[in-house]
């Protein structure tokens, strides 16, 4: 039995070869890359946000433990995660919100698409809606993603999604929009297409989107 209270707890304390060694040994005990997502790194970034929020942690120390989840999904993680089926399923356009630099949601997204077989246009963070708009028209995408992990950024969703109607794109693109303050509530307020809560729904979600 692996355990995933000290992947979490380890990670929010930021100590790394520690957790490096529980996520092997996790992989090791046959844990699947999925589960040590959710249950291991995701609840320590969880645990880092209370801190956070509390004030019981600065930010380039909750810079420095993000940068350090996604090393250990890419170098660690993602090649079981991107285990699956291949079908080409379309292009996305993807990007978190202008005034916003939170990525690695973003980031998880877009790596489980690509593995779902997406071929994924990533913008970046702090993304203004007519860059959006000039790659929408640039690439001819089927599909457009956006992340906002601020309250103060979600209205840039609508203001995105405006941007996209006002150029006269809006029919050729189906819209998804999440991050931790978005809900499905907001999506149909802002008259997106669909929403997700995790990377895997968001791939689900893009699959049946593009069918
Ligand atoms: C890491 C982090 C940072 C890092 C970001 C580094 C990076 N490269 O991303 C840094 C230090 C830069 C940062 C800065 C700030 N942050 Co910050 N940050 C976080 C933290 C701790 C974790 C976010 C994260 O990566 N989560 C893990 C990922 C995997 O989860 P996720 O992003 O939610 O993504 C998943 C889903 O939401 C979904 N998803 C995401 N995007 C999309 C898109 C689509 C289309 C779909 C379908 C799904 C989807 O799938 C993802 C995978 O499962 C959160 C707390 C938290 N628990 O969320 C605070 C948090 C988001 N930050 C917060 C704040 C306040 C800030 C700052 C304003 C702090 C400051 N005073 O400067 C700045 C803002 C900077 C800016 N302009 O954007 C607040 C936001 C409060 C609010 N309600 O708005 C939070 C909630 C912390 C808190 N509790 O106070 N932050």
């Amino acid at each position: 039995m692996s355990d995933f209270v000290q992947i979490a707890e380890n990670l929010a304390a930021g100590n790394k070869p520690r957790v490096r060694e529980l996520v092997q040994l996790a992989l090791d005990q046959g844990e699947s890359a999925k589960k040590i997502l959710d249950e291991g790194l995701m609840k320590g970034m969880g645990i880092v946000g209370g801190m956070m929020e509390r004030e019981e942690i600065m930010i380039p120390e909750v810079l420095d433990v993000a940068q350090f989840m996604s090393h250990v999904i890419n170098e660690m993680l993602k090649p079981l995660l991107l285990e699956g089926d291949m079908n080409p399923y379309g292009k996305v356009v993807f990007a978190t919100v202008q005034g916003d630099v939170h990525d690695i949601g973003k980031n998880l997204v877009i790596m489980m698409l690509e593995g779902a077989g997406f071929q994924v246009i990533d913008l970046g963070i702090d993304v203004p809606p007519e860059t959006i708009v000039e790659s929408i028209r640039e690439n001819q995408p089927n599909m457009l993603g956006l992340s906002a992990l601020l309250t103060t950024t979600m209205p840039m969703i609508k203001t995105t999604i405006d941007h996209v109607i006002d150029s006269g794109l809006r029919d050729q693109i189906k819209i998804l929009v999440g991050g931790a303050p978005v809900d499905q509530e907001f999506a149909d307020e802002v008259g997106a297409d669909g929403y997700a809560p995790d990377a895997s729904s968001a791939t689900q979600l893009a699959k049946s989107l593009a069918n």
